[in-house]
């Protein structure tokens, strides 16, 4: 029987989480912990839901991993993907040379970004996407002869992915922690987060406190150091943090009084998540760089990206001489090909649009019904980003003393009951599909609550056994 499951290919979930075990390193994981209970076998989905090996249908609240915005199983994805593989399966856009997808992908992408930003260089990733804002703000500025323009400021809890610009960019203190990060040359600021950091304020005023920090931080390395500043439009690995309205106003009209380049990180924000194609947009800003990726092909193809403005454009084109990066993946053509496709679904569909005018208020009305559980300190959304703040006493706010264990209960019970919500800390949060029906709202909300209500009970249940 067994030769016949290899042969077919069919092996039972404890044959693939053994295999796993035995050869499959995880990204960020606990690789000891995490052999012995053994990997979710996850082998196919649909529309908003995926199945694990076992059968169990599960509702993906977090798309993926923030990126399958047109949900799972369009066909029309693959589809172009197989043709362009028997076209054209790879070739390089190096040495003066292009390919149709390619050129055509940043025509597209150029037509829903902000006016001003009309040029796209492509990468594998979001992380990469960073690295390649890194370098391009240097040069940048080398060739404005201000090369003493090193430095990039971004903020504590950010997330701009995990190379060692990535890594460093961001400003995740465990990721610091291994390896020797960040590397020189970027300095942090405090994160615009409300109900963590600011809520003996009103929210306008910390908004504008958060944004002072960046004043300070350029003032005390000096206007001339500083290149520029990096923010998500919402944070999302970091607990999806919506800032205070006050905020990125007043963060670009910092930007602009001491001249330096505003990166917005549209990975999670771009192609849809608030119901505009960019977060920038969302806010009304008016950004120099913006790196992308996830949503840009709904993760059906690994592809990313950094979409330049005018300013930068202009000044390092013009100054010619190679700008010496790019990665062979750079432009991929099935990627892009999937990635086009992806953005005509978003249109077409009127995907992004419907965001904004319906699903992201449905959303909104029926997440907020989940602060009045006992758990629940803060619920909060924007488009489609929801967060809900765990806490130990609601009246007082009080957070839990073993920080981010209630959180992992919290998610164990997702799992169990058919709901991905993951956990930060003890801040649970979802971003689904953005093709999600209201009638998946509301299942999404009933298993919210009733894995809050689970929560709680073995919460109480260990009170007792403790007391
Ligand atoms: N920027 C942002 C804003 C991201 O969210 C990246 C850059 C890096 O993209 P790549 O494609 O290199 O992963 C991301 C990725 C989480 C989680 O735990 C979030 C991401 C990746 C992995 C885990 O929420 N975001």
């Amino acid at each position: 029987a067994s030769s016949e499951a290899e042969m077919t290919g069919q092996r039972t979930t404890r044959e693939w989480q053994e295999l796993d075990a035995a050869h499959h390193w995880h990204p960020f994981s606990d690789t000891k912990a995490l052999n012995a209970e053994g990997s979710r076998v996850i082998t196919r989905a649909e529309g908003c839901h995926v199945w694990d090996s076992d059968g169990h249908r599960i509702l993906d609240g977090m798309a993926g991993l923030w990126c399958v915005n047109v949900g799972y199983g369009r066909t029309e994805l693959a589809e172009v993907a197989y043709r362009q593989m028997c076209e054209l399966p790879f070739y390089n856009c190096f040495f003066k040379t292009t390919h149709p997808t390619a050129a055509e992908l940043a025509a597209r992408i150029a037509e829903v970004a902000p006016p001003h930003m009309r040029r796209v260089f492509f990468t594998g990733s979001g992380s990469e996407a960073n690295d390649t804002v890194l370098r391009l703000v240097r040069r940048y500025w080398d060739v404005m002869g201000q090369p003493e323009r090193q430095t990039v400021i971004s903020r504590w809890n950010a997330y701009h992915g995990s190379t060692m610009a990535g890594a460093s960019l961001g400003g995740m203190k465990p990721m610091h922690a291994q390896g020797g990060l960040p590397i020189p040359g970027i300095a942090h600021i405090r994160q615009p987060y409300w109900f963590a950091e600011g809520r003996e304020m009103d929210r306008d005023a910390f908004g504008l406190l958060c944004a002072q920090a960046l004043e300070d931080k350029i003032l005390e390395l000096g206007p001339e150091r500083v290149a520029a500043f990096i923010g998500e439009p919402v944070q999302g690995a970091g607990g999806v943090v919506i800032p205070p309205a006050t905020y990125w106003p007043e963060i670009q009209r910092i930007c602009r009084k001491y001249g330096i380049l505003l990166v917005t990180d549209e990975v999670i924000c771009g192609f849809g998540r608030l119901g505009t194609w960019f977060g920038a947009q969302h806010f009304g800003l008016e950004p120099d760089l913006m790196p992308i990726a996830k949503g840009l092909s709904s993760g059906y193809a690994p592809i990313g990206g950094v979409v330049i403005g005018d300013r930068v454009a202009k000044a390092v084109i013009d100054a010619g001489g190679d700008f010496n990066h790019g990665y062979t993946y750079s432009g991929h053509p099935v990627a892009c090909a999937v990635a086009a496709e992806n953005l005509r679904i978003l249109k077409e569909e009127g995907i992004v649009d419907r965001v904004r005018t319906h699903t992201a208020g449905y959303f909104a009305q029926r997440w907020a019904e989940l602060a009045d559980h006992p758990l629940v300190g803060e619920a909060r959304s924007v488009g489609l980003m929801g967060a809900l703040e765990l806490v130990a006493d609601k009246r007082t706010m009080t957070p839990f003393t073993k920080e981010g264990e209630t959180g992992l209960i919290c998610r164990e019970f997702c799992f169990r009951e058919g709901l991905i919500m993951r956990a930060v800390r003890d801040c649970m949060i979802v971003a689904p599909p953005l093709v999600i029906r209201d009638s998946e709202i509301d299942e999404l909300v009933r298993l919210a609550r009733r894995c809050l209500d689970l929560t709680l009970a073995r919460l109480r249940g260990e009170t007792k056994l403790a007391a």
